[in-house]
């Protein structure tokens, strides 16, 4: 499934990031708190009541730019626009309608989009008063946003049993080459300078645990510069083509080393709830492999502590080093990640994980009382707990409860979901 892109476009000036930032810093955009990754300043995934979109920032748009920055800018709030499923046109309800708006408001007229405007003399919608400051408005805004996007859609006409494979990672790591070295062919284009791969690319794979779409994607950079809009809309689509994916393999630079960038993608995989399994790449250029490996995983789990228990395989793309194992790994995260567990195991496991350690008492003395389990959602696998009085269950338990139920599951380094709901 797609997520769904909303670009926020306007004159300079008029609250664009402001009203970024609030929709992801917010508390009340549900579920997600800052996400880290797209994760350069323009674009990041969002959630408000339970619908996940892409929100894309652009610099203040001035149609008529034809040089310098401006043109840079101007063709980077086109390009957003091009991409996004709905345009926000964001204008100053303070200062009026300006000659800006009306040009700008031209510009979207011709595409015809469906929009979130401010003035009726636009002759755009229904305005919406708003303010990015303060956060009045902002809920209804994005009510409307999510009323007027479409529904998420499935991936086309592909046999449903096919499952994609998303390749994504830094520029440079080796995720072409990792494609080619896959199919056996060269596929997909390679080149020792970053920035090779623009558009994500679609290629069948035969493997003998079964058939897969590999999807080769731009290499995401820790921070797209301002000059580099480009590629902020290459890492739009990787992630786009991440999220669409049923599992993320993520390319690491065996030389380099996993860092903060790869712990950001990392994150918005799990976030978006793909099961992960990185590959380090480059595993030809590594001597004392055995204690490197040793250190390179001690050293994420040290620094990374939730990013621990990833699975993880060393690969050498040109020598071809343990690439044979990666269709069974690849298989078994995605039987985790459709996995389906029956109410009656999940409510003896309950029932077993209380018998182990008790549920704590709020200090009024009042003790929640965990009712039953069920699995909620599948891909990924989500479960709800049925309590009495949920918010009376403390933090240290839902823990333990998350912690036990990964390990007697099998779910470690999955995406997997534990949410509690009041029941009667
Ligand atoms: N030694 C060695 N070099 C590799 C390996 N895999 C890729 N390379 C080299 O790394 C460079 C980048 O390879 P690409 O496959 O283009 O990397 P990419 O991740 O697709 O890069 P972008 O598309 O720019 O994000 C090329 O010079 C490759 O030859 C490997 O396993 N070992
Ligand atoms: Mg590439």
């Amino acid at each position: 499934m797609s997520t769904p892109v909303v670009a926020i476009i306007g004159r300079p000036n008029v609250g664009k990031s402001t009203f970024f930032n609030r929709v992801l810093g917010t508390r009340r955009a549900v579920v997600h708190d800052r996400p880290g990754v797209t994760r350069d300043r323009n674009a990041a995934r969002a959630e408000w009541a339970g619908h996940a979109f892409v929100l894309v920032d652009t610099g203040g748009f001035l149609p008529a730019a034809a040089e310098g920055r401006d043109a840079v800018v101007r063709r980077q709030a086109e390009l957003a626009i091009q991409l996004a499923d709905l345009v926000l046109f964001m204008v100053d309800g303070l200062s009026g309608m300006s000659d800006l708006d009306n040009a700008i408001g031209k510009s979207l007229r011709r595409r015809g989009d469906a929009l979130v405007h401010e003035f009726h003399r636009l002759g755009l919608g229904t305005p919406r008063p708003i303010s990015a400051e303060n956060g009045f408005g902002i809920g209804d805004v994005l009510d409307a946003m999510i009323a007027a996007l479409p529904e998420a859609a499935p991936a086309t006409d592909e046999d449903p049993r096919t499952r994609r494979v998303a390749i994504v990672g830094r520029p440079n790591v080796g995720k072409s080459s990792l494609v080619n070295a896959l199919l056996g062919e060269e596929r997909v284009v390679v080149e020792a300078t970053p920035g090779t791969t623009i558009d994500p690319i679609d290629a069948r794979w035969a493997t003998p645990s079964g058939e897969f779409i590999l999807v080769d994607t731009a290499g995401i950079r820790r921070q797209a510069q301002f000059e580099d809009q480009e590629e902020c809309f290459a890492t739009v689509r990787a992630l786009h083509a991440l999220e669409r994916a049923h599992i993320a393999c993520l390319v690491v630079d065996a030389v380099e080393g996993f860092h903060k960038q790869e712990a950001r993608l990392a994150q918005h995989a799990l976030e978006a709830g793909r099961p992960l399994l990185l590959i380090y790449n480059k595993w030809d250029l590594i001597e004392e492999r055995e204690a490197t490996w040793k250190a390179m995983t001690a050293e994420r789990a040290r620094r990374f502590p939730s990013l621990a228990d990833l699975p993880a395989l060393p690969v050498s793309a040109t020598t071809g080093i343990h690439l044979r194992r990666l269709p069974a790994l690849i298989q078994e995260r995605v039987r985790q990640f459709e996995r389906h567990l029956s109410t009656s195991e999940l409510n003896r496991w309950l029932a077993a994980v209380q018998r182990r350690r008790q549920v704590p008492s709020t200090r009024l003395g009042r003790t929640p009382k965990l009712y039953y389990m069920t699995q909620t959602s599948e891909r990924p696998p989500e479960f709800t707990v049925f309590a009495n009085a949920p918010s009376h269950l403390n933090d240290n338990y839902r823990r333990y409860l998350q912690l036990r139920f990964v390990e007697d599951f099998g779910f470690r380094g999955a995406p997997v979901r534990l949410k509690y709901r009041k029941s009667e």
